[in-house]
């Protein structure tokens, strides 16, 4: 077998289901963790110059899904069958556009990137507290109640201001965003879009075998552990609810409950995202 390092921050983000795919399939891996500094001196090694990457006997692998979906293959959580493996990825490129989704509005995408436009970070700045970077809140109120984490279906009409210092070291967040943007866009993703996912993955589940076991065939693949993935943080933050999707309710406590899984999920390292 090969010798497999996975290298990503001390978060869950988007290294949490390549993590989760080694742990179902019983594979041993180096779990290495690094900061911000230790990154810029790997990233020149790395073709793709991003995290998660995957070294194997010598390859350097980039890009999260490409090595999700590697490690999948590899090791019997992806079926033989080509147009099975196909429907295993559609699922994992739907969950992707979930997460996608629910990133767009937690992080006010387009007032970010009117406030980063013209200064020397990054075009991910925004969501290094989402992959573990930084696990301070991602806003502060000022008002000075508790720090909101961005994450509340709060539409309240508080004025909130990025707190760029705690974030980004000496830069300072010029303008006000006003939480409108951000209000309308909660509103969205909770009335609309989360239920428009939630009852397409549900569908999908209830096509297989009555939607009382895996997502598809009659095994764990990659797309079980990638909608509990994608539902872990969501879930954990109160954004979603699956309450009114009694199938994913019970399909992620299954996941949840397998011992290889649970015992991973009871010894992890802690993270905010
Ligand atoms: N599509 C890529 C996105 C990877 C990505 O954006 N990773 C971030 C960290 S979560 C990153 O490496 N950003 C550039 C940097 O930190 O230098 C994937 O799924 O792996």
């Amino acid at each position: 077998m090969p010798s497999y390092k996975l290298t990503y921050y001390n978060g869950r983000g988007l290294g949490e289901l390549i993590r989760l795919t080694f742990v179902a399939a019983g594979v041993e891996y180096e779990d290495k963790r690094v900061n911000k500094t230790e990154w810029e001196e790997l990233k020149p090694n790395v073709a793709v110059r991003t995290m998660p990457f995957l070294e194997v006997d010598g390859s350097i692998i980039g890009q999260s899904l490409t090595i999700a979906r590697y490690v999948a293959r590899q090791h019997g959580l992806m079926p033989m069958d080509n147009l099975q493996q196909a429907l295993v990825e559609q699922i994992v490129d739907t969950v992707t556009d979930f997460r996608l989704e629910i990133f767009k509005a937690v992080f006010e995408f387009d007032e970010v990137r009117k406030v980063l436009l013209g200064t020397p970070l990054d075009f991910y700045a925004p969501a290094y507290p989402l992959y573990g970077y930084n696990s301070q809140p991602l806003r502060t109120d000022i008002t000075g109640s508790s720090p909101s984490l961005g994450w509340s279906n709060n539409t309240s009409t508080t004025t909130s201001r990025w707190n760029f210092n705690t974030h980004f070291g000496s830069l300072t967040c010029p303008a006000e965003v006003s939480p409108t943007t951000q209000g309308e866009m909660m509103k969205k993703l909770n009335n609309e879009t989360i239920p428009k996912y939630l009852d397409i993955l549900e569908g999908i589940l209830l096509s297989n075998l009555g939607g009382e076991s895996f997502f598809i065939g009659e095994s764990m693949t990659l797309a079980d552990i990638c909608v509990f993935d994608g539902f872990n943080i969501p879930l954990e933050k109160k954004l979603i609810s699956l309450k009114e999707h009694p199938l994913l309710d019970s399909h992620y406590k299954r996941i949840e409950a397998l011992p290889k899984i649970s015992e991973w999920l009871e010894k992890r390292p802690k993270s905010e995202y």
